[in-house]
């Protein structure tokens, strides 16, 4: 199985590791701005020697509670980023719910739009629908607030529900226009989910990937992983890390992970091991 982007064909016969840059400055004066954009841009670089097969830059923290940044100030944030990704050699997506900054990126040569949101604001999927190639990841998120998806997730099936969601707004794309090999399918683990409901999400990830298009999951370092383990987010490596393998070993072709090194590394053994592709 391919995965069409803007410059690549992905080949996703074997799984893939997706690189996470975050480009979200802790200070609002210039100079902040300044050093957290030559940081991302290293730590782009350095996630690629790591091995990674494509980043994933973004500058809208989905943490519940999260300063929600303006339009203007998220294009100026992950622009720069992304235009130096682009000269790196591997395909670049861009983390956004918003169609300006979507089309910024596609117009910087992007490869990809990854949406928590599954390009639900208005224009969102015109964006994509609007060029001829890139890719796209759609995620499930319950509703489409950050702030409040977490108080009190509720499902009578969780797996049934995420994959209808994922099934329409695949069927969304298609209707106007987009390539179903252009499309990836995402769970959105942690997005208004319990850990119950994420758990259950690994046990049947088989029923999302029966919808035919690849599936990228993303459990780095996140919050079930620290209920799992008693763990704050720096000590969930190796939880990271067997959440990973556990999904790739249940068929999952793109893991987003911010430890690629870690994460290339145990890829390696598990496939040598004969339990992955
Ligand atoms: C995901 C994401 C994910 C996709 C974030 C975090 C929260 N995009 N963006 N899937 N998570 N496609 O990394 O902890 O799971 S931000």
């Amino acid at each position: 199985m391919f995965w069409q982007t803007s410059r690549h064909s992905v080949d996703l016969s074997r799984p893939r590791v997706m690189g996470i840059v975050n480009v979200t400055p802790d200070s609002f004066f210039d100079g902040g701005r300044h050093l957290a954009s030559d940081a991302a841009r290293a730590h782009c670089e350095r996630l690629v020697q790591e091995g990674a097969d494509m980043l994933d830059i973004g500058g809208e923290s989905t943490r519940p509670g999260a300063h929600a940044p303006s339009v203007q100030e998220e294009i100026d944030r992950v622009m720069p980023v992304l235009e130096h990704a682009c000269t790196l050699g591997v395909p670049v997506s861009v983390d956004t719910s918003n169609p300006e900054l979507m089309r910024a990126a596609l117009n910087a040569q992007a490869d990809i739009v990854n949406d928590v949101r599954a390009l639900r604001r208005p224009g969102a999927l015109e964006v994509v629908a609007g060029h001829a190639s890139c890719g796209v990841c759609l995620m499930h998120m319950l509703g489409d607030d950050p702030a409040t998806m977490q108080q009190a997730p509720e499902y009578d099936d969780v797996v049934a529900q995420v994959r209808l969601f994922l099934q329409e707004r695949l069927d969304a794309l298609v209707r106007a226009g987009v390539d179903a090999a252009r499309v990836v399918l995402d769970p959105g683990i942690g997005f208004g989910k319990t850990p119950e409901h994420n758990w259950q999400l690994m046990h049947r990830q088989s029923e999302l990937i029966d919808l035919g298009r690849p599936l990228l999951v993303g459990w780095s370092r996140k919050s079930m992983l620290g209920r799992l383990t008693g763990r704050g987010p720096e000590a969930r490596l190796p939880s990271s890390i067997a959440a990973a393998l556990a999904a790739v070993q249940r068929g999952a072709h793109v893991v987003r992970v911010h430890d690629v090194a870690a994460t290339v590394d145990a890829l390696a053994v598990w496939r040598r091991a004969g339990l992955a592709p």
